[in-house]
């Protein structure tokens, strides 16, 4: 497997996945800030020109939630998913499609200072909703599981991670510090995420 990374970027939330699991891959830095992204080679690869990229053989994945998520399954005996099927996928799932597709286009938004939208048809609504989502979202339990870490944690946790760090998030709850306190805590954290890359 080849994951192409840079260490400030979105590549990290994957890189630290790839720890979690603890599994044999390739690691190929692509510096997207100076080109690196935008080389024919690498477009054939991924037409968004973006990183995380992994490619599995013949299988290219995009996406870090969605990279995750195939990890996660494509080696099930590290238990970072809840089995196929299984009632706990649906929350799993949830977990793992909101950061992308909901909260992250809204902070976006909101660091651009873009207020003048159609909030009910814009898929992010307002950052009162985004907000209120991120507070009944973020478990109490050790993980959005229960007692089970899992890619879902990654995706999720990862993305309150960056948004208290950036100030994305400013004045995160009691529930939300502890749950980013907890993420912070992990040895595979740890190892992936250079204090000095960031
Ligand atoms: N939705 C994508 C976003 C990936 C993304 O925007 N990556 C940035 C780095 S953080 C990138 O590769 N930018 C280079 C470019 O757009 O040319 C994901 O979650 O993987």
């Amino acid at each position: 497997m080849k994951h192409y990374f840079h260490p400030i970027s979105r590549a990290v939330t994957t890189h630290w996945m790839l720890t979690e699991l603890d599994v044999d891959h390739e690691q190929v830095e692509v510096d997207f800030r100076s080109g690196d992204g935008r080389t024919a080679e690498f477009l054939s690869i991924n037409p968004m020109g973006k990183i995380p990229t992994l490619v599995d053989g013949d299988v290219v994945v995009t996406e870090s939630a969605a990279i995750c998520a195939y990890l996660a399954d494509r080696f099930p005996e590290k238990g970072l998913a809840p089995p196929a099927g299984s009632r706990e996928r649906g929350k799993y799932y949830r977990y793992l499609f909101v950061p992308g597709t909901t909260l992250e286009p809204m902070f976006t938004f909101d660091s651009l200072k873009i207020v003048d939208y159609p909030a009910n048809s814009v898929g992010f609504g307002d950052m009162e909703r985004c907000l209120a989502t991120i507070e009944s979202m973020t478990p109490e339990t050790a993980w959005v599981l229960g007692d089970q870490f899992t890619a879902a944690d990654v995706v999720f946790g990862g993305l309150l991670d960056f948004a208290v760090q950036t100030g994305w998030l400013q004045s995160p709850g009691a529930k939300v510090s502890a749950y980013v306190q907890r993420i912070k805590g992990r040895h595979a954290y740890k190892k992936s995420h250079d204090p000095a890359w960031r």
